[in-house]
C-alpha cells in the first residue's frame, strides 16, 4: 500500500494544464499564472479498480496522499505594478521537502494544491525549518500580543474531519527545529469540494497566511446521486466525451510585504536593492491594505495572464480568498481597450479599467460556496469573498477575446476595511475561437446543464435532475447536508464579536466580551446536538468561522428588522448576503455598518454536531484579530444521557 505514497507533481487530471511554475524570466515577462502544482492521489491497483464502482457501492478505497513541506525562509520575488519592477522578498513559505533549489526562488509563492476523493487520508509533514523564536511558549506575557512568528502548525479549513491528536488540530505548535505529521482521514461520505489550508498558530496566523503560506485542498467526488441520497455535482459537470469539464483554482493572496525607510518606518515603495518582507504586526489593521498600494494575486502571480479559455465553454472556477483582510467582490468584464497591463498603481486601476473593461459585467454562475455545493445556481454578476470563503463558479467566456478579472468597489458596510474600496484588476484571461454565445448567458448555462444531466445522471434520477435545472437551475440532488428544520434544533449558542476601545491600556479584541484565553474552553456541546447559533457584532465586521461542522444560513436581519438572506432581497446595494438563505457555508460575514452597536445585523445559523469530538476553535477570519484574541476554544463531547455532557472519567 507504501504505493500510494508517490507524489506526482503535474497539472491536476482533466485541468487545464500547468504549465510551468518556474520564475523564469520568459514566464516573468508574462506573468504567467497556472493552475497551482497539484499533489494527485496515485492510487494503488486495488483502489484503482474499486473507483469503476465508487458510485453504487460507496467504499472506500485505499490511497493516500502525502505531502512532505518544509517551512522556511524563501527568497522569490513579486511583480510590482506600480514600478513594473519585481520586488525581492524574503518571506516565510512552504517548500516541496525534496527541492533541490535551497534559494526557493523557483517555488511559488502559493502552496501546492492538495487533490483527494472522499474516503482518503492526506499525511502532511511539515518540517519547521524557520530560526529558533525566542517567543514561542511567551510565559507571562500575553497570549493576545502576536509572537512566536516561527513557529507554526496547520489548518485544513473546511474539512469535516478530526479535530484531535493528528487530525485537524490547531492547538499544536510546531517549534522550529520540529517535525509534525498531520493525517487527515477524509470520510467515505465528506461531500466534494473546494477547501483549502493554511497554518494557524494563535499569534503568527496573520503574518504567515499574509506571507502567502496557504494553498488548495480539492476533494473530488465520483458518486450518482440516487432516489435517496445526493451526490456530487463533480458528476453532472462533465463534457459530452465524459471527461471532467476544464477547471481553474484561484488562490487569491494579499501578499503585503513591506520594506523600512531611511527612518526604519515601514514603507511599500521598496527600492532597488531592498529586500521586502513580513516581520510586524504594524503592517496589518484598518486601512493598511489600501494604503500599502500592493495588488490581490492570483496563484501567486500579480496582475497576471490566466492560461486561455474556449469562447462559449464551461468551465469551473473554484476561488479561494486566502488573504487576510480585505473583501474582494470579483467581476469580469470584457477588456475593450487596448492598453497592456504593465506599469499599473493602485491609484491609477479605477481608470484603467474604465478606458479598457467594458461597462457590462459577464454574469456567471455560483454552484457552491466554502465548498458546499449549493441548493440552486445563482447567476450572479458579482461574488462577494471574504476572507476564508470559497465560491465555485461555472463560468461562460461568451466570446474569443479578452477579458478583465477585477475586484469591484463594493459599499463601505461590505469591507472589512470599512471603506468603500476603489476597484482593482486581479488579472487578465483570453478565450480564443470556440462556440460563441450571443444570447443570455443563464439560459445557455441552464441548457448545457440539462443537457449534461441526460448525458451522465443514473434512469432513476435523471428526471428528477432535469426537471430540478429547468426549474430556476436547482441542485437538489447534489446538496451534501440536508436542511436543519426548526424540530430538530436541540439547543441554542450566542456569540458577539466586538474590538473593545474604551479601555486603558490598549484595544481589546473579543468575543462575547472576552479576549482569548488558551486555558479556557469558551463552550462546551454535546456530540449530536445541533444547536441554532444567533452571531452578532457590537463594533465594525468580521467574518465568524468555525472548525469541524459546517452551518446552514437561517436568516439575517438587518437593524430594521428586514431578513436579506433571500436571492432577490436588496440589502442597500451590498450583494453579499441576498441568495444566502438555506445556504451551508463554514464562514460568514456578520455585519455591523459601524461601530455603534445599534447598526448590528442579528444571523442565524443552525449545525449538527456530527461524528467527531475534541477541541478546536471559532474565529474571526480577518487573521490579525484573531491572533490578537478574538477566538474561542470549543469543546464538543459526548453527552451524559441526561441532557448535558460528560468528559473524562468525572
Ligand atoms: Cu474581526
Amino acid at each position: 500500500m507504501f504505493a500510494s505514497h508517490k507524489i506526482a507533481l503535474s497539472g491536476v487530471a482533466g485541468v487545464l494544464s500547468a504549465t510551468t511554475h518556474v520564475l523564469s524570466a520568459a514566464a516573468q515577462e508574462t506573468r504567467a499564472v497556472s493552475n497551482p502544482p497539484a499533489y494527485i492521489l496515485e492510487p494503488v491497483a486495488k483502489g484503482r479498480a474499486k473507483l469503476e464502482t465508487f458510485a453504487q457501492d460507496r467504499a472506500t478505497f485505499l490511497g493516500e496522499v502525502l505531502l512532505d513541506m518544509n517551512v522556511t525562509y524563501l527568497d522569490r520575488q513579486i511583480y510590482n505594478p506600480a514600478t513594473a519592477r519585481y520586488d525581492r522578498v524574503r518571506l516565510r513559505g512552504y517548500q516541496d521537502a525534496r527541492q533541490t533549489d535551497p534559494s526557493g526562488a523557483d517555488t511559488p509563492l502559493v502552496g501546492p494544491t492538495i487533490d483527494v476523493r472522499p474516503g482518503e487520508t492526506v499525511r502532511i509533514i511539515l518540517n519547521n525549518m524557520l530560526p529558533q523564536d525566542s517567543t514561542c511558549g511567551i510565559g507571562g506575557g500575553s497570549a493576545n500580543t502576536p509572537h512566536c512568528f516561527n513557529g507554526t502548525n496547520l489548518h485544513s479549513h473546511g474539512l469535516w474531519v478530526n479535530p484531535s491528536g493528528n487530525g485537524d488540530n490547531v492547538l499544536v505548535s510546531i517549534r522550529p527545529g520540529v517535525a509534525f505529521q498531520y493525517e487527515y482521514n477524509i470520510p467515505a461520505d465528506h461531500p466534494a469540494g473546494t477547501f483549502w489550508y493554511h497554518p494557524h498558530l494563535h499569534g503568527s496566523t496573520a503574518l504567515q497566511v499574509s506571507s502567502g503560506m496557504s494553498g488548495a485542498l480539492i476533494i473530488r467526488g465520483d458518486r450518482m446521486p440516487t432516489p435517496t441520497e445526493t451526490g456530487d455535482i463533480d458528476r453532472l459537470l462533465k463534457q459530452p466525451d465524459g471527461s471532467d469539464i476544464a477547471e481553474r483554482v484561484l488562490v487569491l493572496q494579499q501578499i503585503q510585504y513591506a520594506c523600512t525607510d531611511s527612518n526604519g518606518s515601514i514603507t511599500y515603495d521598496c527600492q532597488p536593492g531592498q529586500v521586502g518582507g513580513i516581520e510586524s504586526y504594524d503592517q496589518f489593521g484598518p486601512g493598511t491594505w489600501p494604503a500599502s498600494g500592493r495588488f490581490t494575486s492570483i496563484n501567486g502571480q500579480v496582475l497576471g495572464q490566466l492560461p486561455p479559455a474556449v469562447a462559449g465553454s464551461v468551465e469551473r472556477w473554484r476561488m479561494i480568498h486566502a488573504g487576510v483582510r480585505d473583501t474582494i467582490n470579483f467581476e469580469i468584464r470584457r477588456k475593450t481597450g487596448t492598453a497592456a497591463l504593465r506599469t499599473l498603481t493602485a491609484a491609477d486601476t479605477d481608470r484603467w479599467i474604465d478606458q479598457n473593461c467594458g461597462k457590462d459585467t459577464i454574469p456567471y454562475g455560483v454552484v457552491a460556496q466554502d465548498g458546499l455545493t449549493m441548493a440552486q445556481v445563482q447567476m450572479r454578476q458579482q461574488a462577494v469573498l471574504q476572507p476564508g470563503y470559497r465560491v465555485d463558479a461555472l463560468v461562460v467566456l461568451p466570446q474569443a477575446g479578452d477579458y478583465c478579472l477585477v475586484d469591484a468597489a463594493a459599499p463601505a458596510a461590505a469591507s472589512v476595511n470599512q471603506l468603500a474600496p476603489s476597484r482593482r484588476l486581479l488579472g487578465i484571461v483570453t478565450a480564443v475561437e470556440g462556440n460563441a454565445v450571443n444570447g443570455e448567458i443563464g439560459t445557455y448555462l441552464q441548457d448545457w446543464l440539462i443537457s449534461a444531466a441526460e448525458r451522465t445522471m443514473a434512469p432513476d434520477v435523471s428526471g428528477k435532475v432535469i426537471d430540478d435545472l429547468k426549474n430556476d437551475m436547482r441542485l437538489s440532488s447534489f446538496v451534501p447536508h440536508p436542511d436543519i428544520e426548526p424540530g430538530e434544533v436541540t439547543g441554542e449558542q450566542q456569540l458577539v464579536f466586538n474590538i473593545d476601545v474604551k479601555q486603558p491600556g490598549g484595544t481589546f479584541f473579543e468575543i462575547d466580551g472576552k479576549p482569548y484565553d488558551p486555558n479556557r474552553i469558551d463552550r462546551t456541546l454535546p456530540l449530536s446536538g445541533v444547536d441554532e447559533w444567533t452571531l452578532r457584532s457590537d463594533f465594525v465586521s468580521h467574518p465568524f468561522h468555525i472548525h469541524v461542522n459546517p452551518f446552514q444560513i437561517i436568516k439575517i436581519v438587518d437593524a430594521a428588522g428586514n431578513d436579506v438572506s433571500a436571492l432577490g432581497s436588496d440589502d442597500d446595494g451590498d450583494p453579499q448576503y441576498p441568495g444566502l438563505k438555506n445556504v451551508w457555508k463554514d464562514t460568514l460575514w456578520i455585519k455591523n455598518p459601524s461601530t455603534d452597536p445599534s447598526t448590528r445585523y442579528t444571523i442565524t445559523v443552525r449545525t449538527r454536531y456530527q461524528r467527531y469530538i475534541g477541541e478546536f476553535v471559532l474565529h474571526c477570519h480577518i487573521l490579525d484579530h484573531e491572533d490578537q484574541g478574538m477566538m474561542q476554544n470549543v469543546r464538543i463531547t459526548l453527552p451524559d444521557g441526561h441532557g448535558g455532557t460528560v468528559s473524562g472519567h468525572h
